[in-house]
């Protein structure tokens, strides 16, 4: 893999642990807010984004190129109410989304063919990271500010299970 790639997957490799130190913050939050499912739901999403940086730390790896870890800013530690949480994590799913198909094109320009397949599994499951956000979104908004659907909610939350690969 040359250069321009291998530094671009390495930038990535930082935006998806961020994104898991993020989403860990978010769960931090919730468990202040005693929202056990809403905290499951986050825990989760922070393990999801760490094995996104693990597949892409093996990409890297099994290309024959070399992973160089940067530093990961910290996170906030407040992010206010249920819905401005996911608000902003579907904000931040919308900023990780640009950065794939940054990359994307970057494996295009460079006529990398096994990272545009590689990339192709995260243009899939970006789509799939806005569509579940989102949807937790307008039943935040459809909830307003009625407590019991609220409860309701975070029960749904809980169900949420580690996906089978972990991604
Ligand atoms: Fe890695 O998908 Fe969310 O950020």
């Amino acid at each position: 893999m040359n250069e321009r790639i291998q530094a671009a997957f390495n930038d990535q490799i930082n935006e998806e642990l961020f994104s898991s130190y993020v989403y860990l913050a978010m769960a931090a939050h919730f468990e202040t807010l005693n929202l056990e499912g809403f905290t499951n739901w986050m825990k989760l999403q922070a393990q999801e984004e760490l094995a996104h940086a693990m597949r892409l730390f093996d990409h890297v790896n099994r290309r024959g190129g070399r992973v160089v870890l940067g530093a990961l800013a910290a996170p906030p530690a407040e992010f206010g109410t249920p819905l401005e949480v996911f608000e902003k994590a579907l904000a931040h799913e919308q900023h990780i989304t640009g950065c794939i198909h940054k990359l994307y094109g970057i494996a295009v320009e460079e006529s990398d063919y096994p990272a545009q397949i590689e990339l192709q599994w995260f243009i899939d499951e970006q789509v799939e990271e806005e569509e579940n956000t989102g949807r937790v979104v307008d039943l935040l908004k459809l909830a307003g500010d009625n407590k019991s659907t609220l409860f309701m909610l975070d029960r749904e939350l809980a169900q949420r299970a580690p996906e089978e690969d972990g991604e």
